[in-house]
């Protein structure tokens, strides 16, 4: 008799262990988003994607994107079904590509695999695919359902949707504070004003972006490595990005020297395959991207303390809304107790997928983010 541990990687039998209960509020899209999440600091420039495979006697196949170069979530899971694909749904969280990239077409793949029907999430935007993907499928004979938890997969991928339509990353913007809203002291000390739970969300924050970018200031006075870790351990290296020029033996070389307005740096870091920026400040960067209107999500980690003054350095240095009728409004996309501190994040009221792409991808977004804890003061030379 077949016992769990005789189960193949991947190949899971739906009786032995009902992972995609309908009863239980599970799916198999559902699943497939879950898988996506796993790989999501895997795989950029490429869309973190899930699939899962339900043969006709109801086994199930599971796949994620592998790092670029490696298959696509699709043929993952059809090389774990084997010949349990012949007659099977499959369910995609991004529509299948159609075109050779590092990889063959995964519609291909699908089609040589005898799959029945597939069931996607959203259309792929990339101009390479959009809707090219379930076309060709469409053509050569599967049945094509597409829009399946839209939103749910529109939220988990809005870094890679918007940059496949703008060129440019998603851009997070976090901020370590006091209550009172200040994220250093008057003479420029910072640490640490929020906890130990704070940091390590933050190295979680570093760990999916693909560039981390600060002012020359911060370098200079923090020497941030900009690295995220797990303790001390490494976990991920992300482009680290300064404004203006490193100092020599800067903990943060290798970095890449930028300069220019924040919407020519969104540019060229998005040419460079940067799916996702995460600002780390200090207060003069962090008031010209939020002033720029640049800025997708902001993530703030507030301490209980209180500097007491104005004398201490403000989240945003430099001038702000002048009046009432020009004030930043937003939602808060999350509020969460981290530790002693509070975790916020925000979005402007009306942040959404632009038009057009709406009946594609389905409406916007919700990612998760996180901070260092510490705070940098406003020294940038920018
Ligand atoms: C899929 N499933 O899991 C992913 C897709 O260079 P390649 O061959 O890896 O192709 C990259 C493009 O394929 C990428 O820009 C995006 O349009 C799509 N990603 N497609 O069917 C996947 N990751
Ligand atoms: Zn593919």
């Amino acid at each position: 008799m077949m016992t769990g541990s005789d189960v193949a990687p991947g190949r899971v039998r739906r009786d032995r262990r009902p992972r995609l209960d309908p009863a239980s509020g599970s799916s198999p899209m559902a699943r497939a988003l879950q898988l996506a999440a796993q790989v999501r600091t895997a795989t950029a420039p490429n869309p973190w994607v899930g699939c899962v495979l339900v043969s006709r006697s109801g086994e199930v196949f599971e796949g994620a994107t592998e790092p670029p170069g490696g298959p696509h979530a699709e043929v993952v899971a059809i090389g774990r079904a084997g010949e349990e694909a012949r007659g099977s749904v499959l369910y995609t969280t991004l529509e299948p590509c159609a075109h050779q990239g590092r990889t063959p077409p995964c519609t291909g793949a699908i089609v040589a695999a005898g799959v029945s029907k597939v069931v996607v999430g959203i259309l792929d935007p990339d101009p390479q695919v959009c809707g090219r993907g379930v076309e060709e499928l469409r053509d050569r004979g599967v049945e094509v359902e597409v829009g399946e938890m839209a939103e749910e997969v529109s939220a988990q991928l809005a870094p890679y949707l918007k940059h496949r339509r703008t060129g440019r990353p998603w851009v997070i913007l976090k901020l370590g504070a006091s209550a009172d809203g200040r994220i250093a002291a008057p003479d420029g000390s910072s640490r640490w004003i929020t906890g130990e739970a704070a940091r390590r969300d933050a190295h979680r924050l570093r760990a999916e972006s693909d560039a981390v970018l600060v002012g020359a200031g911060t370098v200079r006075v923090d020497d941030p490595s900009l690295t995220a870790r797990d303790g001390s351990q490494v976990v991920a290296e992300p482009l680290r990005v300064v404004l203006g020029s490193v100092p020599r033996g800067a903990k943060v070389r290798p970095a890449l020297e930028m300069r220019g307005d924040p919407g020519g740096v969104l540019d060229d870091l998005g040419a460079r395959g940067v799916l996702q920026v995460l600002v780390e400040g200090g207060s003069q960067v962090a008031h010209r991207f939020h002033e720029a209107g640049v800025v997708d999500r902001y993530v703030l980690y507030l301490a209980p303390a209180l500097f007491g003054g104005d004398d201490a350095v403000p989240m945003f240095r430099g001038a702000g809304a002048p009046d009432m009728a020009r004030i930043w409004r937003g939602r808060f996309v999350s509020m969460e107790p981290l530790g002693s501190d509070l975790r916020l994040e925000l979005e402007a009221v009306g942040a959404e997928v632009p038009a057009g792409l709406d009946a594609l991808i389905g409406s916007s977004s919700n990612m998760p983010a996180g901070e260092d804890a510490r705070t940098q003061p406003d020294q940038e030379e920018v």
